[in-house]
């Protein structure tokens, strides 16, 4: 295997197959890559996902030339995987995904998951899932297979059998014509995101805001006093379990120095500002005319049986020493 394989052809990002490349290139050959290249090309949190994906293949002395060269200052939670949906079909490592498909990226791959039956005429705007459960929102009105009836202010779940209405929009008092295009679970809170500004139990939620509901309505992330321009519709949020966002928007921008386009997750919490989490543009050219328009971050706990005496998995760093200059 030759470097350039390994550095991959889409420019100076590192694709899913140079990736793959990446974990299967011996040690001589890792020790040419550039650690920026690298850098670039995946948050660390996910790249650190990789490290223990690659763990059988990967020795010590690699690691620890990865630490040397500076890769990876922290990524201080267990590995994520994302569940996502495209708001037209695109391509994602070679698997055709419709825009009413949702389905799991561990960057490395992507599956299918399980949402019943949909018609194909459906799009799916945003989704959760807890445990078996999985809750959703369609762009339309739809039939379902069972004869519901989901409007786009309606929350669905499907447990693998059959189809209920979660949320009913319309009884919660949700305007006619508003459609939930992000929703995410804290608990027993439900947290929501529309397409076009609605007033809510008197508060104002712009499209770009997310409320919260527990029998009332709140105004819970005002995106706009976080430093999101007021032109862009917030279209994806998962609530992750140290408290910050992770958030999709229907466009580009810049907040808090990171650029982020339509197909990009950034995480947000008021203590460490904004990052990017999931780069699609890096992994996948398709998602260029496509917008991430539905998310889930699937959360793993950190791994409890180490391999490396220091912790290296957890990615705590406070027990790593750096011997290199
Ligand atoms: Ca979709
Ligand atoms: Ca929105
Ligand atoms: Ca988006
Ligand atoms: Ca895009």
């Amino acid at each position: 295997m030759n470097l350039s394989t390994i550095q991959g052809t889409r420019g100076s990002v590192l694709g899913r197959e140079s990736l793959r490349n990446y974990l299967h290139c011996n040690s001589l050959q890792r020790n040419f890559l550039q650690p920026s290249l690298l850098r670039r090309t995946l948050l660390q949190r996910t790249f650190h996902k990789l490290l223990f994906s690659a763990r059988a293949v990967v020795a010590g002395p690699v690691a620890g030339g990865l630490i040397a060269g500076g890769l990876i200052a922290a990524a201080p939670i267990g590995a994520q995987e994302f569940a996502l949906s495209p708001d037209t079909t695109a391509i994602l490592a070679a698997v055709t995904v419709a825009d009413e498909a949702m389905v799991k990226d561990d960057i490395l791959e992507v599956t299918p998951i399980d949402l019943g039956p949909l018609p194909v005429a459906a799009d799916v705007t945003a989704y959760h899932q807890e445990g078996a459960q999985a809750f959703f929102s369609l762009a339309t009105t739809t039939e379902l297979a069972d004869g519901l009836i989901a409007t786009p202010r309606d929350v669905v779940v499907w447990d693998g059998n059959g189809y209920g209405v979660f949320f009913s929009g319309a009884a919660e008092g949700v305007p006619a014509g508003a459609r939930i295009d992000a929703f995410s679970m804290a608990g027993t809170i439900l947290l929501l995101s529309f397409d076009v500004s609605v007033i809510l139990d008197g508060d104002l939620i712009a499209d770009e805001d997310l409320v919260k509901f527990s029998g009332g309505f709140a105004l819970t992330f005002d995106a706009s006093a976080e430093g999101i321009a007021s032109s862009l519709d917030l279209d994806g949020a998962s609530q992750l379990s140290d408290g910050r966002l992770a958030l999709s928007f229907d466009g580009s921008g810049t907040v808090g120095g990171v650029a982020f386009d339509d197909e990009d997750v950034v995480a947000f919490d008021t203590v460490e500002g904004w990052e990017v989490l999931y780069d699609g543009s890096s992994l996948d050219q398709s998602w260029g005319p496509s917008d991430l328009d539905a998310l889930y971050v699937i959360e793993e706990p950190p791994p409890t049986n180490m391999i490396f005496a220091d912790g290296f998995e957890t990615g705590d760093t406070s027990a790593w020493s750096l011997t290199h200059p």
